[in-house]
């Protein structure tokens, strides 16, 4: 490969700049001034170019956001400085016994304060050097913390690097830390328990538990899909505060590109932090993410040394903790409910009690598990908590003399509460489900589904119609949709004859739409868009599809076990295989272009470099995943083969280090077969 010009180098690097201001502009400071398509035409110019010329890619460009491929595990690390947490108050009585003590210490009577939110998140370390991250450490024990780089940097309020001018101005050395708190924001917690039900998986508790989860899994690709938020509190040299104040600490970081909070405020007394307080009590709802309090800190430098720490938490700061949203009410019963795909919640049904402005009457206990865990029975006295946009959830059991126990243990039904098809718990599952695709339960949410744009696209089929479609019975299943006639719609409220005959339109479209789209809108568990794919193009039919074992479907890209299960235990009920029969006759698009993924490089991982002679590396990548092998950007253990051709540079050395099998383009011909 020839090397780059100078002309392409310069090409890259503005091009880097340009789309590291964007992000700054959207992800930081919240004021985009270009719309997403032409964003994306900015990086998908850089990817070429880099795809173009990969000894040009660097850790920090723009374009490493993407997440990787899964590591085995964390690597700890030690932090520069004890990584410190916070002392709680939760009265005023104790936050100015506080405030006595500053006094007392400093010997001093007029400190200035900075006050910040509570971001409910977790603290996270980031570490600079020569203005580049290079590091990103989770708290861990406060001395030794996990390294979650990979993670970290798909947080696009994360800067990947500051050119030195900025840092210059900001007045922050080359070589730093920044602490801060790494949180989930409300609608991306939302979207993702909303996604994670519809997978059929457990739901995250709320965001900080979502948050955690989702900075230590071990493939970046998912928590960068996941849209976590950054906000920097804290800057350290050589793991000392590098500024006299606070109040300038938090200005460098904002001058620097850093995602500073900007609800904060410098107070000259504790009576004006109380007020704070209260302000953001009240308003603390109309955040975008959680917040469970306020931290006072001191704001200068000198007297925070001076004050220094007892155990793990400095004397120059509080947190002033908000009272849980939550009451003490008692469960009158236990329901169950089912979801889209059948999974059983159980719900407990409370005596109304009022928590922060809502009057709730129904509490999740999430699961069998749960419940166990909680020791909850039916009459008991519970705690329950109500965070932001979260669905309240039972907390713990209140008992004392004025809360006698309840005695009525809850079992989960042996059938579905709705349709009565027998219960079915997956060995090794927390969860129970119904498994009859004609559950009435099921059927909104299903429909819902199905009609959705990714999916049969039935534009105008959303929940208002979705609910009257169903609860007048004109909709029983998928396949009635296609049943459905204009003196059908035009029955229904608030429709006229232009609507009704758009969505008649809207259904009749939707059957040109391919094989993966009818099988992902079967809402088979664990078959989600991609697996979908794969299969239409395995099977080519529906046909073939059904009729498929164990074994056969786990010959398809990404099928293993579990989904194979799960596929054959849908097809194995005979209300499936009529609902798939009457959508063949209402002429959906059930067959489909059979594209035979080999299995010869089943769970081979390939890597390409150089220039190859015969091929363009499209193809070669798509002759790869043809014969069901994977192609991956990186050499490491688990690469198989690296495919070298002419002037194959750094991954090469790299495979000959690792000792991986190197192969030429007549090689991996043969291997493809
Ligand atoms: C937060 C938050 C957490 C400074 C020294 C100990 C704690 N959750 O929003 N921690 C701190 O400060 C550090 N500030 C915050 N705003």
């Amino acid at each position: 490969m020839r090397p780059p010009s100078k002309e392409v180098e310069q090409t890259i690097k503005t091009l880097r700049d340009k789309i590291r201001h964007h992000e700054q502009l959207y992800y930081v400071l919240d004021q985009p001034q270009l719309s997403d398509a032409e964003f994306d035409k900015l990086m998908q110019k850089l990817k070429d170019l880099e795809a173009e010329h990969p000894t040009l890619v660097t850790t920090d460009s723009p374009t490493q956001r993407v997440g990787g491929k899964p590591r085995e595990g964390f690597v700890k690390v030690p932090h520069s400085s004890p990584m410190l947490s916070l002392d709680n108050t939760y009265s005023e009585e104790e936050l100015r016994a506080w405030e006595r003590r500053v006094h007392e210490l400093s010997g001093r009577s007029d400190v200035d304060y900075v006050c910040e939110l509570k971001l409910d998140g977790m603290s996270l370390a980031l570490v600079y050097e020569d203005g580049k991250l290079v590091r990103g450490i989770t708290r861990g024990d406060g001395s030794v913390g996990e390294d979650v780089t990979l993670n970290v940097r798909t947080v696009r309020s994360v800067p990947l690097s500051i050119p030195k001018e900025k840092l210059k101005k900001a007045g922050i050395p080359a070589d730093f830390e920044v602490r801060g708190e790494l949180l989930m924001p409300l609608a991306a917690f939302k979207k993702m328990n909303e996604e994670r039900e519809a997978k059929g998986l457990s739901q995250f508790a709320n965001p900080r538990n979502a948050t955690a989860g989702t900075v230590r899994q071990l493939e970046s690709r998912v928590t960068a899909e996941r849209r976590l938020d950054y906000f920097s509190y804290m800057l350290l040299r050589n793991g000392r505060t590098y500024f006299d104040r606070h109040s300038e600490t938090l200005d460098a970081l904002d001058a620097a590109g850093f995602k500073v909070n900007q609800n904060r405020k410098v107070v000259h007394s504790i009576d004006e932090a109380w007020a704070f307080i209260g302000q953001w009590e009240a308003k603390r709802d109309s955040l975008p993410y959680e917040i469970d309090g306020i931290v006072v800190k001191v704001d200068r430098t000198a007297l925070q040394d001076e004050l220094g720490f007892t155990g793990k938490a400095p004397r120059w700061a509080i947190a002033y903790k908000y009272a849980a949203r939550a009451g003490i009410t008692k469960i009158e019963g236990i329901r169950v409910q089912v979801g889209r795909t059948g999974k059983l919640t159980p719900v407990a049904e409370l005596a109304p009690v009022l928590i922060g402005g809502t009057t709730v009457r129904n509490a999740t206990l999430h699961n069998m598990d749960e419940i166990e865990r909680l020791g909850v029975k039916i009459g008991d006295w519970v705690q329950v908590e109500r965070g932001g946009d979260v669905i309240p959830k039972v907390a713990k059991v209140v008992e004392d003399k004025d809360h006698p126990r309840g005695h009525k243990t809850f079992h989960m039904p042996e059938t579905c509460p709705v349709c009565g098809t027998k219960v079915v718990r997956t060995e090794g599952e927390v969860d129970y489900r119904c498994v009859n695709a004609n559950c009435p339960a099921k059927l909104r949410e299903t429909i819902l589904h199905f009609a959705s744009r990714g999916v049969m696209n039935i534009d105008g089929m959303g929940d208002a119609l979705v609910n009257q479609l169903t609860e007048r019975g004109l909709v029983k299943n998928v396949a009635d949709i296609y049943k459905l006639t204009k003196a059908d719609l035009l029955s229904l409220e608030r429709m006229g004859d232009k609507s009704a005959q758009n969505i008649l339109d809207e259904i009749e479209n939707s059957k040109k739409l391919p094989l993966e789209r009818v099988i992902y809108g079967l809402g088979i568990r664990f078959v989600g868009e991609r697996t979908a794919q794969f299969l239409a193009e395995h099977f080519g039919s529906m046909e073939e599809f059904e009729k498929a074992g164990v074994e056969e479907l786990q010959n398809v890209n990404e099928v293993g076990p579990r989904i194979a299960e799960s596929i054959v235990e849908f097809f194995s009920i005979a209300a499936n295989r009529k609902l798939v029969e009457r959508l063949r006759e209402a002429r959906l698009t059930l067959t489909g272009q059979k594209k035979q993924r080999g299995t010869k490089l089943v769970g081979k991982t390939f890597v390409l470099t150089g220039t190859l002679a015969h091929f363009t590396r499209d193809e070669a990548k798509k002759m790869i995943e043809d014969a069901g092998g994977k192609v991956t950007g990186s050499v490491s253990k688990k690469t198989d083969y690296v495919v070298a051709g002419a002037d194959a540079g750094s991954k090469l050395d790299k495979a000959k280090e690792l000792g991986v099998a190197v192969v030429d383009e007549k090689a991996l011909e043969r291997l493809v077969g």
